[in-house]
């Protein structure tokens, strides 16, 4: 979006009396407002099923001084499984238990600090809290904080507390996770099983390894038409030489990917079927997927990560579908059945897995074990929220003194599909190089020696 949005920002400034906000279709109690320091604004519907509990509809953000921007129709859970080391059996938590109704903990303001506790069925169960969190960004001259709003709601299946938690970022960035709480669930009889490990003070018994399988839903609408988002798979492929070259792929019919962090692959999904790395849009890097649940023989669905398929009611778990829908497909990989997604509403899905050794700290009350992933606001803004974009004379001065680096030679390769490869980032060398001498001249040594 880049200088188009500038352009937005600016017409809007300049004619509009006020800033559009979106308009919600839900009840005024089940929508979600927060306006960030930065002037920036999420708004959304919640609501909690049975089955996945929260369910987020109508997401827009409102970058500062623009219009309000649709970015997801719905985000929920699709399915949660722990499948154990000693029997490969796999509990199927969204669609066996639920997540929602009875399974919803009461919360008090200790468990909100600060925040807002929002009733779900005349009980105080939903929480919404704004948060300062790590460094947003740092200049030379000064340094801003990253504020979010998170929204959570706690989840008791059988000994476990799950804590489902989406967390919005004052740049448009989303990140959905999952807290693994409460109590170990199972144990066996052998206090040597390799399938677990003795706790200290808990004798005659191990306590099971097992693998939580955290399975997400992303029903991304870009921008005004549902219908034109578009999702790309990007690689960048290192050759003998150690050099990576980018890749980019659409996927233009549905697919199931796995991660595969030797080629550093992630997806983007981009509006208006552009997807070029200038249009808005989403990055999904999955940085933090650790383990890795993987069955091809009973589940070959756990053999990938990443899904992408045309919206339809029907499909709404991983697994277990068809108990819920018996005239639609049972599970995410029978949903990837080649059809087109041009001109489509696409659906994202997303797994996280998390292989659990208890360790002594558990025996009792377990520690909140945390995964999820970030989905990466891009080309939102013309530049870091919040900022000027000017850079200090001390951040120019730095750039200046990288120069050297940055402009040593690069043999440029012929591109591979899809691939572009950019010159120089900076923006004013030439002054840099200026305000480094004037610099250097008043503050000595200090910048050009080290
Ligand atoms: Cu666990």
């Amino acid at each position: 979006m880049g200088h188009r949005f500038g352009i937005v920002i600016l017409v809007a400034l300049l004619v509009m009396p006020g800033l559009l906000k979106a308009e919600l279709t839900c009840p005024v109690e089940n929508q979600i407002t927060v306006e960030f320091d930065n002037g920036a604004a999420w708004q959304m519907c919640w609501d909690s099923r049975k089955r996945e509990n929260i369910v987020l509809s109508d997401v827009h953000f409102q970058p500062a001084g623009a219009q309000a921007y649709s970015v997801f129709s719905t985000l929920r859970l699709s399915q949660l499984h722990v499948n154990y080391d000693d029997s490969n059996v796999t509990y199927n938590d969204v669609t066996e238990f639920g997540l929602g109704g009875g399974y919803v903990s009461e919360l008090n303001q200790q468990d909100c600090p600060g925040g807002e506790l929002i009733d779900i069925g005349g009980i105080p169960r939903l929480c919404t809290l704004l948060s300062n969190g790590d460094d947003s960004y740092t200049t030379p001259t000064e340094t801003r904080q990253a504020q979010s709003l998170s929204v959570y709601s706690v989840s008791q299946v059988g000994a476990y507390a799950y804590l489902i938690t989406w967390k919005f970022f004052a740049d448009g960035s989303v990140e959905p996770s999952i807290g693994a709480a409460g109590a170990l669930q199972r144990s066996s009889g052998d206090p040597h099983s390799h399938h677990g490990r003795e706790l200290e003070d808990v004798p005659n018994k191990s306590w099971l390894s097992h693998t939580h399988n955290y399975y997400w839903q992303l029903d991304f609408d870009l921008g005004e038409n549902p219908r034109d988002d578009v999702v790309s798979e990007l690689q960048f492929v290192t050759d003998a030489a150690g050099r990576r070259a980018r890749t980019q792929t659409p996927l233009r019919v549905e697919a199931a990917r796995a991660i595969d962090p030797k080629q550093m692959r992630s997806w983007f999904i981009s509006d208006k079927d552009d997807i070029s790395l200038d249009s808005a849009g989403y990055l999904i890097e999955p940085l933090s997927y650790g383990h890795k649940m993987v069955n091809k023989v009973t589940d070959p669905y756990t053999e990938f990560d990443f899904f992408v398929t045309r919206q339809k009611d029907c499909e709404r778990f991983t697994s277990e579908n068809t108990k819920y829908y018996p005239d639609c497909d049972e599970n995410i990989l029978q949903f990837v059945n080649n059809e087109s997604l041009t001109g489509e509403d696409i659906v994202l899905w997303h797994r996280i897995s998390f292989h659990h050794v208890p360790r002594n700290e558990d025996r009792y009350v377990m520690h909140s074990h945390w995964d999820g992933f970030v989905m990466q606001a891009r080309n939102l803004h013309d530049q870091t929220p919040g900022h000027s974009g000017k850079e200090s004379a001390g951040s120019v001065a730095a750039m200046a003194g990288a120069r050297v680096q940055l402009d040593s030679p690069v043999e440029e390769k012929s591109p591979a599909f899809g691939c572009s490869v950019s010159g120089s980032g900076m923006r004013y060398p030439d002054i840099g190089l200026f305000i480094l001498i004037i610099f250097s001249v008043f503050f000595g040594r200090r910048y050009v020696s080290s």
